[in-house]
């Protein structure tokens, strides 16, 4: 069977990428990758505490299961979960009107009006795809962990967002090297449900299918510096858009601060700037706005050549391609 790496000779000289083009194909798309396991990574603040590593196995291997279709499971969260949700939640909010974009306290502020976060419980997955469905037509996908950049950006064409189901360590609930669940949740949900950076996570993900792996790369990378940490400027002063900024107190103090470097989001530039990965970024690229982000992309989209251009059918969650003459 196909996976999502395999290549296929069309003609002799015609090379073409396996990728999605339903919905229902991202069941061949959740290949994890590994980095910052806790049974084996000592970066990983659950490193060496056995009982955190069965958990986090436990809700990876139920999500692994999940399939197109399916009724996603709820999950019976721990005491000691919902507290590290309830920490990270109150300890975030201080930050919320000095360090985040109006997007985020805007919708942050309806998801807790109509009950879907609230400090005390950890929402189940289910609830907030209803208020997604209801906002940008986004929906979560429980998945086991980091997934390729290929896989993950693909999901992102269908406004699939792949989510993880674990929390970060209790003893570390203001920073996680990883994604978890509380990143999820605070960081993406409330940003997936602006319509314009809807809007930019699926073209992003459109331009990713079919795409060389250099361009996947690229793609990656200008996801992680807009869509993960992602600066903007409101009345003069900086303001987190990103994701991994949102759901971090540190990281997000030192993103609007003085010390890190600050430029202007350009795609051309952003696509190919080296990250770091398990610090906080000495770099982050500026957006006059989600919108001005969205223009710039739109424009950066069509200078990626591929031979055929994508048509997402969102009446069947399909993907169309015409080829480029
Ligand atoms: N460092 C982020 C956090 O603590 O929430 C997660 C980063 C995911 C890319
Ligand atoms: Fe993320």
């Amino acid at each position: 069977s196909l996976t999502a790496f395999s290549v296929f000779k069309k003609k002799s000289n015609e090379v073409e990428v396996w990728f999605p083009r339903h919905i229902s194909d991202l069941d061949r798309c959740s290949k994890c990758i590994t980095k910052y396991e806790p049974t084996t990574d000592p970066r990983h603040p659950g490193h060496g505490d056995e009982e955190y590593i069965a958990r986090r196995k436990f809700l990876n291997d139920q999500a692994l299961e999940f399939q197109f279709g399916d009724e996603i499971e709820n999950v019976d969260y721990t005491e000691t979960e919902h507290a590290t949700w309830k920490a990270v939640y109150e300890k975030l909010g201080d930050l919320h009107e000095s360090h985040t974009c109006s997007v985020y306290r805007d919708n942050l502020k309806v998801l807790q009006e109509e009950g879907v976060l609230t400090s005390d419980r950890i929402p189940q997955m289910r609830d907030v795809n209803k208020f997604l469905q209801k906002r940008t037509g986004f929906e979560l996908r429980p998945c086991s962990g980091l997934l390729s950049a290929r896989d993950f950006l693909a999901s992102l064409a269908f406004r699939v967002f792949q989510t993880t189901t674990y929390l970060r360590h209790h003893k570390s609930p203001h920073h996680s090297p990883e994604p978890d669940l509380i990143h999820e949740l605070l960081g993406h949900v409330p940003m997936f449900s602006d319509p314009l950076l809807a809007q930019m996570s699926q073209d992003i993900g459109l331009m990713s299918l079919g795409a060389s792996d250099e361009n996947i790369e690229k793609l990656a990378t200008v996801y992680w510096f807009i869509v993960e940490f992602g600066l903007c400027k409101e009345d003069g002063k900086l303001k987190a858009i990103g994701a991994g900024l949102l759901s971090a107190y540190g990281e997000l103090i030192h993103a609007c601060s003085n010390t890190p470097e600050h430029r202007d989001f350009d795609p051309v530039v952003t696509a190919v700037q080296k990250y770091e990965d398990d610090d906080y970024q000495p770099l982050y690229f500026v957006a006059d706005s989600i919108h001005d982000a969205l223009a710039k992309l739109r424009k950066y989209a069509s200078t990626m050549d591929r031979p055929f251009s994508v048509i997402y059918d969102p009446f069947t969650k399909s993907i169309e391609t015409i080829k480029s003459s």
